[in-house]
């Protein structure tokens, strides 16, 4: 009989990927902060700590098409950081690597969800750490539907238990 023999990484990494890109045609949850562009609505912003010496973040957030086509996530810009760029991650062997991407397709009538260990914001070169309770302003800028400011908060995502849960930047 053969062994399996699957790492506790693999599996924690196959838990994580499991959630990497979530698409649903879910409502924007009441109560939340949201931001309307043409026919996006964009909810749930938020960023992850970072330690006190890092020089790079990631931030998430949900855009919901309302449209009839699909719209696409081409470019976000912040005053906190000296490059933002659009992040998938991808497999390279046994290794998840974080490349950039030119977009994000937000198809029409789903709601598109970036988060940790799938798409993200990556914002390069930081002006500070990014602390808890602070708001990071991110211009989104859409193919089709212009371009909105929103504002991330920076902790946990929205909704999410504080103990037992630890969130990774990216
Ligand atoms: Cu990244």
């Amino acid at each position: 009989m053969r062994r399996k023999s699957i790492s506790p990484a693999l599996l924690l990494f196959a838990a994580v990927f499991g959630g990497f890109v979530l698409v649903t045609g879910a409502a924007v949850q009441a109560g939340e902060k949201t931001y309307t562009t043409g026919h996006m609505v964009i909810g749930r912003a938020w960023a992850a700590e970072t330690p006190r010496v890092a020089k790079t973040g990631a931030a998430y957030f949900t855009m919901a098409n309302g449209g009839p086509k699909a719209d696409y996530l081409i470019a976000v810009a912040s005053p906190i950081a000296q490059n933002v760029a659009l992040h998938a991650h991808r497999m390279v062997g046994n290794v998840m690597q974080m490349a950039p991407v030119l977009g994000i397709a937000i198809p029409s009538g789903q709601t598109v969800a970036l988060k940790p260990g799938g798409r993200h914001v990556m914002l390069i070169g930081l002006s500070k750490p990014l602390k808890g309770g602070d708001k990071i302003p991110l211009t989104l800028s859409f193919k089709h539907s212009g371009s909105v400011q929103v504002v991330a908060v920076v902790g946990l995502p929205p909704g999410a238990r504080k103990k037992g849960r630890s969130y990774r930047s990216y």
